[in-house]
C-alpha cells in the first residue's frame, strides 16, 4: 500500500555512496547549462525547474559530502563556499533582492541526488511553508 510504496521509493533514493550524475556534469561528460563556476564549485540550471530561476550549486569534489546530514568538520569551508556561490548566482540571475536557497537532506528531506547541492530558486514570489 501507500506507506510501503513510499518507503520503497525513499530506500531507492537513499545515500549509497555511489557516484552520481553530478560527477558526469562536473567532468563535462554530459552537458549542463552552467551559470557559474570557480575552482571549487559549479552552478548549473536544474533540468526540472521549479521557478523561473532554478540553479543547483554543487562542490566539484564531493569528498563524502553526499548529504548535509552527513557533513563533517572538514566540510565547513566548502559549505561556506557553496553558500557564497549561491549569492553570486542570485546576483548573476538578477534575483539578489529576493530568492530562496534549499538543501534537501536524506529520504525524508526528499533528496534524490546524493552529491550535496543547494537549490537557488527565484524569479517569482516564493511561498511559505514549502511542501
Ligand atoms: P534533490 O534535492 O536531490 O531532490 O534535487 C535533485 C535535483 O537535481 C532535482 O531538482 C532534479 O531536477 C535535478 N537534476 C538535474 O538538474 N539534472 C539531472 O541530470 C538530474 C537531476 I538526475
Amino acid at each position: 500500500h501507500d506507506e510501503e510504496a513510499a518507503a520503497r521509493a525513499a530506500a531507492a533514493t537513499a545515500d549509497n555512496g555511489a557516484p552520481t550524475i553530478f560527477d558526469k556534469i562536473i567532468a563535462k561528460e554530459i552537458p549542463a547549462n552552467i551559470v557559474y563556476e570557480d575552482e571549487k564549485v559549479l552552478a548549473f540550471r536544474d533540468i526540472n525547474p521549479q521557478a523561473p530561476v532554478h540553479v543547483l550549486v554543487i562542490p566539484k569534489v564531493r569528498d563524502g559530502l553526499t548529504e548535509l546530514g552527513k557533513a563533517e568538520e572538514r566540510h565547513k569551508d566548502i559549505l561556506g563556499e557553496l553558500m557564497y556561490a549561491a549569492k553570486i548566482v542570485a546576483e548573476k540571475e538578477g534575483i539578489a533582492d529576493g530568492f530562496r536557497v534549499v538543501i534537501n537532506s536524506g529520504p525524508a528531506g526528499c533528496q534524490s541526488v546524493y552529491h550535496l547541492h543547494l537549490h537557488v530558486l527565484g524569479g517569482r514570489q516564493m511561498k511559505w511553508p514549502p511542501g
